[in-house]
């Protein structure tokens, strides 16, 4: 006690003096105090614990870097489209030439409100189009080039995908994303480093002025030039001030960021552990080669100095562009499903490529795949068992309701059940109130507050004893489990190691007859 006081005296004395000010004013009333001045002590010092511990209720500081509010709402979006159009299409090519006659592109049928309705039907928030692929030829009416939907028979010349494509994302409540390929095959002025960094800058600018708010740019690292092809030295630095100047709410997507990153491979999974941070030193620029740069980009770094969560991109079909021989190959729902589980399920986001046909249509089976993929999600998750049911914890962070562990199930993702500073191990249980099947969990860290917990498991109670039933590393916005089927009441997820107090905004138990 002595000691309290002595730490506290500053405060005890103010608090002391606020009393006798309260006794003073109420001298004239019908209340007459007396109270001695060890009672006054006792009294004051009582406030000053209430004070102290109060204070301690105080949401955790933020640790390590910690995402934008862009990057936070483009981390939300979870499963984005991507559609990857233009003369290749035509041409049954990957990567076209440069030297295509732009007469070939003449997507007759061509409906981009058709093209909403499907991303819109498959749950997708942002959809993304290559106004120009690696060929240079432009989908707008780029004012730098005649290589473009200008110089094509398509609406007499007088066509503009991306203007048709921004109205009806507006329409369907569908955000846009550019993709502007730095590499250009068509492009004369490639590999004079400062006339091309100009021309594509203006291209640049022509997108990002002309057709409203662009949630996502997606800068393309690849080159095949070989060594004895041009060399074009990208002003990276000139692309990105653009970028943040026109469209400051965009996210910026790169090997190298600056907001988002390529999960380092195209078939879709995201690697485990896989952290949102990462030291940029390791991927210095698009493009960089080797294996340290695929396994940053994989996995990220706990110690990174930025935010820059992964984006996995993969595609419906074999090719990024449409090929009538590959009308078949159309993944299946159980591949996309177990895709999402890899990519959003490892706190990445689904970026996922359905290309339009030479009739300017997504193709029957693309469309229903989307559809169908959205509703064997929407049948997964339908029901979280642990949603409301009754939860304790190891440990809370203070003494009030903010952070209790009622907080990760009740269904609110900015409310999160936290520990004090400096726990950095606890458990979370949840009583459903009666055994249940559960095969699937998703856990999700605040990460507004930085990603926190590096190892975790879960365990179910059985008689007497807690058996664990899955394990794993990093969570992030979010970490989806499938394991074999448990019947169970009493579902404990235990935070083994984490950077700071863990901060899990939520936890769901689901039960899925084909997950
Ligand atoms: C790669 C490109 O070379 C492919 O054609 C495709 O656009 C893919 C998404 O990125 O780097």
């Amino acid at each position: 006690m002595e000691h309290f006081l002595k730490r506290h005296e500053g405060r005890i004395n103010g608090i002391i003096a606020g009393f006798d000010r309260i006794l003073e004013l109420t001298q004239n009333s019908v209340l007459e105090i007396e109270m001695p001045v060890g009672c006054r002590v006792m009294f004051a010092a009582m406030l000053c614990v209430w004070f102290v511990a109060a204070a301690e209720v105080q949401a955790p500081k933020p640790t390590g870097a910690v995402p934008t509010k862009s990057q936070l709402e483009w981390q939300h979006c979870e499963t984005n489209l991507f559609l990857h159009f233009g003369v290749n299409t035509f041409t049954d090519r990957e990567w076209g030439t440069g030297q295509e006659d732009p007469r070939v592109f003449n997507p007759i049928r061509l409906d981009a409100r058709q093209w909403a309705r499907a991303a819109k039907a498959g749950g997708f928030k942002i959809v993304i189009l290559t106004a120009k692929h690696h060929d240079g030829f432009c989908l707008w009416p780029s004012r730098y080039t005649e290589h473009s939907v200008r110089s094509s028979p398509w609406r007499d010349g007088k066509g503009d995908v991306v203007r048709e494509l921004a109205d009806a994302c507006r329409e369907a409540g569908l955000r846009l994303g550019l993709y502007l390929s730095p590499w250009d095959r068509h492009e004369r002025t490639y590999g004079d480093s400062p006339s091309y960094n100009e021309y594509y800058k203006a291209q640049m600018a022509e997108l990002l002025t002309s057709y409203g708010p662009i949630a996502e740019v997606w800068f393309d690292g690849a080159c095949g030039e070989g060594p004895n092809g041009k060399r074009q030295e990208y002003d990276w630095e000139g692309f990105r001030a653009l970028v943040r100047k026109l469209q400051p709410g965009a996210v910026m997507f790169s090997d190298a960021g600056p907001d988002v990153r390529w999960i380092g491979n195209e078939r879709g999974t995201a690697g485990d552990p896989c952290w949102a941070t990462i030291d940029p030193a390791r991927v210095p620029y698009p493009g960089a080669p080797g294996e340290d740069v695929i396994r940053a980009l994989q996995h990220g770094d706990p110690d990174g100095s930025v935010w820059r969560p992964g984006e996995s991109d993969v595609s419906v079909r074999p090719g990024w562009f449409w090929h009538r021989k590959e009308d078949d190959k159309v993944r299946s729902i159980e591949n996309l499903i177990d895709l999402y589980f890899k990519s959003v399920g490892r706190n990445s986001l689904m970026l996922l490529n359905v290309p339009p046909n030479d009739q300017g249509l997504l193709s029957d089976t693309d469309v229903r795949r989307l559809a169908e993929f959205r509703a064997r999600l929407d049948v997964i998750f339908r029901t979280d068992l642990a949603q409301g049911a009754k939860a304790s914890a190891g440990s809370t962070r203070g003494s009030g309701a903010a952070f209790t562990p009622a907080r990760a199930l009740d269904g609110d993702g900015e409310t999160y059940w936290a520990t004090d500073d400096g726990v950095t191990s606890s458990w979370l249980e949840v009583d459903l109130g009666r055994s249940e099947r559960i095969n699937i969990s998703s856990i999700q860290e605040a990460i507004a507050l930085g990603q926190r917990v590096e190892a975790y498991h879960l365990e179910y109670q059985d008689g007497e004893s807690w058996k664990e039933f899955a394990r794993g590393t990093t969570i992030g916005h979010k970490r989806l489990d499938r394991f074999d089927v448990i019947t169970a009441r009493r579902i404990r997820l235990v935070i083994d190691r984490s950077r700071a107090c863990p901060t899990i905004s939520s936890f769901s138990l689901y039960f899925a007859e084909t997950p």
